[in-house]
C-alpha cells in the first residue's frame, strides 16, 4: 500500500437557487466515498463543500422570491448543510462564496493579478447564459441557445474588465503535458487539450451590471465574475496562503467536478492560479451525467429527482451504494428506480444483508471458543482494492469488496456450517467472522451507517485499513435487525 499522505478533496460550490438534487449529491457523495476512504488509510484528510451565492442566476432567483440576496441565501444553505448531514457527508469545511473573508481575499488574489498585468479594461458585447453563468460568443451558441444546457442565451452589452488568458496557452499545454494526470479521467482530457491548441481568448471577469458579488477592487461600480470569485474558494477555505491548513492541504489532491464544467476547472482556474503564483492542483477529475429514467433531469421537465425521497423512502446508504454501483466514475449513467430496487434487491438484502445475517445466526447460537485457521484471506485483496481508490474508481473498488462478499457466501454454502459442531464449526465461524468484520470496514466509507451497523452487532468498532486483516475474532456477537428490508 503507498505511505500515508494529506489528501484535499473538494466538489463543485453549488448555486443555491434551489434545494440539492441528485445531480449535485452525486459529486457530494462520492467526494464523501473518497474522504472516508483516506481516512482508513491514516491520511490527513481535508474534505471541501460548500455553496457557490453570488452572481445574476442568484440575484434574479432571490429578486422573484421576493427576498434579498442576503436573506435568500441564508435560507437555502440550511437546507444544504441539513440534506449532507441527511447523505452522512463528513466535510471537513463548509464554505460559503458571501463569507466575508472569502470576499477579502478574493479581492486580495485579483490585485495581486492586476499588478502582475493580467487585467485591462474592455466592453463585452456577446451572449451570456445567466443559469450557467457562462459567456458564449454568436459563433458558440447552438441554435441560437447555450450551447451546454440548451436554455435561452441573453445578450450582454457593458464594459468589464479582461483577464488575459491567452497568455497562458502554453503554459497550460506543458502543465498538461508533463501532468497528464491533471486532466481525469483520460478520455476527457482530448477535447480540453483540442480546445486549448486552437487558441484562448482572453475573458471578461467583472460584471457591471450585477450587484451581487465580490466588489472588483480596481473599479467599484463592477463586481467580481461569479466563477473568478467562486473558483478561489478552494483557497480561502483554507484560510489562504498565509493560513497554517493552506501549508498543510494545498496544493488540492482532487477536484471533483461535473464534464460540464471541466473547462473552468482545467484551464480557466490553473490560468488565474499561474497569474496569482500559486501552485497548481494535482487533478481535476471531470465526473459523467445522470440522466433520470432515461431522461435529462430538469425542473421544467418535472423528472428532477429529490435524493431525499429516496433515502426517506429506501434507506440513505441504498442511495448511496446506487450512485458508486450504477455508473462508474467519469461516465454517464441513467438512475431510474427499478433498478435501484433490482439492486436493493439481489446486492445488498441477498448478498451482503444475507452473509452477515446468517453468520450473525450461527455466532449466536454457538458457545464455544471461536478459533480456527484463515481460509477466506485468499478471497480478499485489500491492495487492489486501495490501488482502485488511489485512481477515484470507486466502482471497481465497490465491485471488488461485492466479489469478497459472494466468496464469503459461497464459503457458507460450501461449508454447510449448519451440520457442523465442534472445532470444525468454531473453524468456519472464525472465518465468516473475520470476513463480516472485514467487510463493516471496507464498506463504511461507502455505506457508513450500513458498516456501524455490522461492527455493532459483532461487538466491535469499524477497524481501519491496516485492520482487514484475519486476526483473531475479539467481537462479542449481539444480533440486530436486517441490514436491509426486501422490497416486494
Ligand atoms: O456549476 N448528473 O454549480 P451547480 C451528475 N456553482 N452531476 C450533476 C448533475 C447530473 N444530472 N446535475 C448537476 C455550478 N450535477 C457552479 C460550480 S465550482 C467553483 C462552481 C453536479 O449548482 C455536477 O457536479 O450548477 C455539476 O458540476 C454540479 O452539480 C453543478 O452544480
Amino acid at each position: 500500500m503507498a505511505d500515508v499522505k494529506k489528501f484535499y478533496i473538494t466538489t463543485p460550490i453549488y448555486y443555491v437557487t434551489d434545494k440539492p438534487l441528485l445531480g449535485n449529491s452525486y459529486p457530494t457523495v462520492i467526494a464523501d466515498v473518497i474522504a472516508r476512504w483516506h481516512r482508513l488509510r491514516g491520511d490527513d484528510v481535508f474534505f471541501l463543500v460548500g455553496t457557490d451565492e453570488h452572481g445574476e442566476k442568484v440575484e434574479t432567483a432571490a429578486r422573484t422570491a421576493g427576498k434579498n440576496p442576503k436573506e435568500f441565501v441564508d435560507d437555502i444553505v440550511g437546507v444544504y448543510k441539513d440534506a449532507w448531514q441527511q447523505l452522512c457527508i463528513s466535510y471537513d469545511y463548509f464554505i460559503r462564496t458571501s463569507d466575508p473573508n472569502h470576499e477579502a481575499m478574493v479581492s486580495q488574489f485579483i490585485e495581486k493579478i492586476a499588478k502582475g498585468g493580467d487585467i485591462y479594461k474592455g466592453f463585452y458585447e456577446d451572449w451570456y447564459c445567466v443559469p450557467d453563468e457562462t459567456f458564449w460568443t454568436e459563433l458558440q451558441l447552438k441554435d441560437g441557445k447555450c450551447p451546454e444546457c440548451g436554455r435561452p442565451v441573453k445578450k450582454v452589452k457593458e464594459e468589464c474588465y479582461y483577464f488575459k488568458l491567452s497568455k497562458y496557452q502554453q503554459a497550460l499545454l506543458e502543465l498538461y503535458e508533463k501532468n497528464p494526470a491533471f486532466l481525469s479521467p483520460k478520455h476527457r482530457s482530448k477535447e480540453i487539450i483540442n480546445r486549448v491548441k486552437a487558441g484562448l481568448n482572453d475573458i471578461s471577469i467583472t460584471r457591471s451590471t450585477v450587484k451581487w458579488g465580490v466588489p472588483f477592487p480596481l473599479d467599484k461600480s463592477h463586481t467580481i465574475y461569479v466563477w473568478v470569485d467562486a473558483l478561489f474558494n478552494y483557497i480561502t477555505a483554507l484560510g489562504g496562503p498565509s493560513d497554517g491548513r493552506f501549508a498543510r492541504f494545498w496544493p488540492a489532491d482532487v477536484h471533483l467536478v461535473g464534464k460540464e464544467i471541466n473547462w473552468f476547472h482545467s484551464v480557466i482556474w490553473p490560468a488565474l492560479l499561474m497569474s496569482a503564483g500559486i501552485e497548481l492542483p494535482r487533478m481535476v477529475f471531470a465526473h459523467g451525467w445522470w440522466t433520470a429514467e432515461g431522461k435529462k433531469m430538469s425542473k421544467s421537465m418535472g423528472n428532477s429527482v429529490n435524493p431525499m425521497d429516496i433515502a426517506n423512502k429506501y434507506s440513505v446508504d441504498a442511495l448511496r451504494y446506487v450512485l458508486v454501483r450504477e455508473m462508474p466514475l467519469g461516465d454517464d449513467g441513467d438512475y431510474s428506480e427499478k433498478s435501484l430496487i433490482t439492486r436493493l434487491n439481489n446486492e445488498l438484502v441477498a448478498e451482503l444483508g444475507n452473509l452477515i445475517n446468517r453468520t450473525l445466526t450461527i455466532a449466536e447460537k454457538f458457545d464455544g471458543k471461536i478459533e480456527g485457521k484463515p481460509e477466506l484471506d485468499a478471497a480478499l485483496d485489500i491492495g487492489a482494492i486501495d490501488a482502485h481508490m488511489q485512481k477515484n474508481d470507486t466502482f471497481n473498488a465497490l465491485n471488488d469488496v461485492f466479489t469478497f462478499i459472494r466468496a464469503a457466501n459461497k464459503y457458507v454454502n460450501d461449508k454447510q456450517p449448519w451440520k457442523l459442531n465442534g472445532s470444525e464449526l468454531a473453524g468456519v465461524l472464525y472465518n465468516l467472522l473475520e470476513a463480516a468484520r472485514i467487510i463493516s470496514i471496507l464498506i463504511y466509507p461507502f455505506m457508513p451507517q450500513t458498516g456501524e451497523c455490522i461492527a455493532v452487532q459483532l461487538g466491535t468498532k469499524v477497524g481501519k485499513l491496516e485492520d482487514c486483516k484475519f486476526g483473531n475474532f475479539d467481537g462479542k456477537v449481539a444480533k440486530g435487525g436486517y441490514l436491509f428490508k426486501k422490497v416486494l
